[in-house]
């Protein structure tokens, strides 16, 4: 049977189940991927499953997000993942080496690899041709045990790229434009895989674009071929041509669905505060004065997506109405600007320059006034993810960025009075110094784990009763992201380790009254409308509520991996259709009267009673989602099952 590259890819790994849009499938993984802020907890749970080593061909522990140290406690987890990876057999890239995805970009992501991550935007390897995920830290440290991973085999899109790009216009519009067309709930439980003659005219590091921001359609991952262009990434920048396989759909090969987009007709688009689809041409809001304009990040830190807004600033300067910052994406991008001058211009023209991290996208300072513009070239503009609770976030291309900072206000490229800079990277230098590599066996058994007095392990779920019952806490509406459970920002990431700390901030935008409810309530549900636990991977979002005892979310719909740490922390996500969360109020009592014998024996429906009336929710639950549930959880099953 002639197949596509997510077939190829997944076939070759495939230990369960069958390549169909909708059937569970499990599959073998070659590399797992953690950072930081979701790190410590995935190690710590790794260590209860009482493994020696990693049993996959590679995990690289990275330092990204917690980068701020305020006081002891990220360092000290720096040193605890550290240790960790010493002590199980790891890749530990150094606090300052670069941001995951874009690491793992030029050193390590391959086509026909599985990889899987505790970052959401994991899927960033498809650039290159990898199945790449993002996952809880949970399931990462399961996967590094060994143990294949089960995913809803996705429908494969294929997205037919007609053209190419018109100058100032670049892959950021492309995936601005996918994110206009089909939302951000578009994308669920789908794989998209690129196609066409527009796609030889796409750089590595441009796919890397779409593939880090495909996750925002709330998309499984998006892959690319591993063709020319990323033979010569492989070989040529970053010198290792054995990792080259060719990659590419075989001719008379079926997809799921197909769309097309012409490169040509794209225009510099924008995304308006808060949501990553509330896409518009930049031409419609021009004009709006900006306060702050950052240029970096896991999208967009590539030596070009630096070298467009240096281009523009270098003679006028920064506008001085605003502040604007620059992360590179790696040390590699790092020492390139400083090579080509890049890194002279920006500091001339007024731009301030931070280390190669996540910085301003997860709040990591740099947090912007307050109602005012910040217009970035980030993945995700969720209301109070920069820091600032009333923050005014927009997302557009590195070349909207510059020409923003240099006007003070969000400009059309196209407007300015200059010809698109031609900026093409030089070969980058390579060495590997900041990554360090695993210890053999008998030195890693002898390394001592520096626990830091901040970590603490994720708290067990308990085992699920017959029935359930419980209080409503909150009623949120649609589109609700893992940064409401789990909020961004300094204070907030730096108890990353220590959830009954994290716990404290749960739902704190939305309602500061929550904490104190659930403690008072002795735990209870929660409530919400559609695309419920949207965004970033961290299964805090789950931990947290567990924390403060919910044992149930009642939604409409769910993100594919907020879905996933719910089960895995014993916590039942049940569907609701419009006519019971219309009966939702704080307070109200809600019932799950025979949870157990539902999750056993229901195929699709659970018994829901609301104040004494009955209801029909229902669930998608896996065979093995079902045994999750029913024994509290994945780790418990798993230690149960052993
Ligand atoms: C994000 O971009 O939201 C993050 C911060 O990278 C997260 C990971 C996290 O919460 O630690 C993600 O996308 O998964």
């Amino acid at each position: 049977m002639p197949e596509n590259i997510v077939q190829k890819t997944l076939s070759e790994h495939l230990v369960r189940g069958r390549l169909e849009a909708g059937s569970p499938i499990a599959y073998r993984i070659d590399q797992v991927l953690l950072q930081d802020a979701t790190g410590t907890m995935a190690w710590m749970e790794f260590e209860q499953l009482e493994k020696d080593r990693v049993q996959v061909p590679l995990v690289v522990q990275y330092v990204d997000h917690n980068m701020i140290q305020l006081d002891y406690k990220n360092p000290e987890d720096h040193f605890f993942l550290q240790t960790m990876a010493a002590r199980y057999g790891a890749v530990f890239s150094r606090p300052g080496n670069g941001i995951c995805h874009y690491v793992h970009l030029e050193r390590f992501a391959k086509p026909y690899a599985t990889l899987v991550g505790s970052d959401s935007h994991t899927t960033t390897a498809g650039a290159l041709g990898s199945f790449a995920l993002g996952i809880g830290g949970m399931d990462a440290a399961v996967a590094m045990a060994g143990h294949p991973f089960e995913l809803e085999c996705p429908s494969i899109v294929r997205v037919v790229l007609e053209n190419e790009l018109q100058p100032w216009v670049s892959a950021k519009d492309l995936i601005l434009e996918m994110l206009r067309r089909l939302t951000v709930k578009g994308g669920i439980n789908k794989a998209y895989e690129f196609d066409g003659p527009g796609v030889a005219t796409l750089s590595a590091t441009e796919r890397a674009t779409v593939c880090n921001m495909i996750l925002e359609l709330g998309a499984t991952a998006g892959l690319f071929p591993g063709d020319k262009e990323c033979r010569r990434f492989l070989a040529e920048d970053q010198e290792r041509p054995e990792d080259f396989r060719e990659l590419l759909p075989d001719p008379g090969c079926a997809w799921d669905e197909e769309m097309v987009i012409d490169l040509a007709t794209l225009e510099p688009l924008i995304a308006l505060p808060s949501n990553p689809d509330r896409v518009v041409p930049v031409r419609e809001v021009a004009g709006t004065k900006v306060a702050q304009v950052c240029v970096g990040s896991s999208v967009n830190s590539s030596y070009e997506d630096l070298a467009i807004p240096a281009a523009i600033v270098k003679e006028a300067g920064v506008h001085p109405d605003l502040d604007m910052t620059v992360s590179p994406g790696s040390r590699q991008v790092l020492r390139t600007i400083t090579q080509t001058g890049v890194l002279a211009d920006y500091v001339v023209a007024g731009a301030r320059i931070l280390e190669p991290a996540c910085g301003p996208c997860v709040g990591m300072g740099q947090a912007p006034p307050e109602d005012v513009p910040s217009v970035r070239t980030m993945n995700r503009n969720f209301p109070g993810r920069s820091g600032t609770v009333r923050d005014k976030v927009y997302l557009a291309s590195p070349a909207v960025a510059g020409a923003s900072a240099l006007k003070g206000e969000i400009t059309d490229p196209r407007d300015l009075d200059m010809d698109f800079p031609d900026v093409s990277a030089p070969k980058p230098m390579i060495e590997d110094a900041m990554l360090i590599l695993p210890l053999p066996p008998e030195a890693a058994a002898k390394v001592t784990i520096l626990r830091g007095r901040n970590i603490s392990p994720p708290p067990v779920p308990p085992d699920l009763a017959d029935s359930l019952e419980g209080r409503v806490l909150i009623v949120l509406g649609d589109d609700i992201s893992t940064g409401s459970m789990s909020p961004d920002g300094v204070l907030v990431m730096q108890e990353r380790s220590n959830i009954p700390a994290i716990s404290e901030y749960c739902f704190r935008k939305e309602d500061p009254a929550f904490v104190g409810r659930a403690k008072e309530w002795g735990g209870g549900f929660i409530v919400a409308g559609d695309n419920y636990g949207q965004g970033s991977s961290r299964e805090h979002a789950a931990l947290a509520p567990l924390q403060l005892g919910v044992r149930a979310v009642f939604a409409k719909a769910f993100h594919r991996i907020h879905r996933r740490n719910l089960i895995n922390n014993g916590i039942v996500p049940v569907l609701i259709g419009d006519d019971l969360y219309a009966k939702a109020v704080v307070g109200g009592t809600w019932r799950l009267p025979r949870i157990r014998r539902d999750i056993a024996e229901a195929e699709r429906t659970l018994t829901v009673e609301v104040d004494g009336q009955r209801f029909e929710g229902r669930h998608s639950f896996t065979a093995l989602e079902r045994q999750l549930l029913l024994e509290g959880g994945l780790l418990r099953y798993l230690k149960s099952s052993a």
